[in-house]
């Protein structure tokens, strides 16, 4: 199953970071090891290729972390490769309306909820044997689908995508959300503000948990104590670039 989606579902706030660039051995095992709730493999930006990811995927499926990615075409194609591999979750960049939204939920749902095509013996269902019908039910259960508000018509239909049947977390991207309100990069301005509070409202309205992006620990518990229930803190680069850079110049005094 999906301890990420068991743990939303009991009101526990859920923490993980992004992969951008370090798809290497040992990556999952330090992650878990750090107490990280989840990964998400970013293909979005990062150029991380599928088969990088489906070794990565594949890790942290022995681990306590679990495995999400961000696609970066909202294609069945490219949607249905990436759960054939063994992610348990989706971040969609971008997601515009609810129809859209309620189109992707459908292709990560077998039939008649959905219109995933069936792959079993592939990653998604552990190389278990058997059991058609369990691990139908098992994988169209499991699937964590999270939707990102950070364009003007995301924004636009916050609420009406929040109360999609299948969108598990609406989920914020600041940087993109900084463009799509007028003020790149300013997050402490009054219409990023406001679009924050849009969203967090649309999602309780939905009874849906809230996620975000942060780049600092201060802004994470901040949404936190805001009733955030997802954050993914950082990425893989950024977060060994302010490690070094901070103890370089400590060491150098
Ligand atoms: C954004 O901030 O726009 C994101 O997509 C987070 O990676
Ligand atoms: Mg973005």
């Amino acid at each position: 199953d999906n301890p990420v989606k068991q743990a939303l579902a009991a009101g526990q706030a859920q923490y993980g970071t992004f992969v951008f660039d370090f798809a290497v051995p040992g990556l999952p095992a330090i992650a878990a090891a750090a107490g990280a709730d989840f990964l998400i493999y970013d293909l979005e930006h990062s150029g991380l290729g599928e088969a990088d990811v489906k070794a990565q995927v594949a890790a942290c499926r022995g681990l306590s972390v679990t495995p999400f990615v961000r696609p970066l075409q909202k294609t069945y194609e490219s949607v249905a490769r990436l759960l054939d591999l063994g992610a348990l979750g989706l971040l969609l960049p971008m997601v515009g309306s609810a129809e859209q939204a309620a189109r992707i939920v459908s292709w990560t749902r077998y039939p008649p909820a959905g219109v995933r095509g069936a792959a079993f013996g592939a990653a998604h269902d552990d190389y278990r044997p058997g059991g058609f019908a369990e691990k139908v039910a098992v994988a169209d259960r499991r699937t964590l689908v999270m939707p990102m508000i950070e364009t003007p018509d995301g924004l636009a239909n916050v609420e009406a995508i929040a109360a999609v049947e299948g969108v598990d977390v609406p989920f914020i991207g600041p940087s993109d959300l900084s463009f799509a309100v007028g003020t790149p990069g300013a997050f402490d301005s009054k219409p990023f503000g406001q679009a924050v509070d849009r969203i967090l409202a649309a999602c309780e309205a939905a009874g849906k948990p809230a996620g975000a992006f942060v780049g600092s620990v201060d802004w994470g518990r901040r949404l936190v104590a805001r009733g955030f229930k997802v954050i993914c803190y950082h990425y893989d680069a950024g977060l060994y670039q302010k490690a070094l850079t901070a103890d370089l110049a400590d060491l150098r005094g």
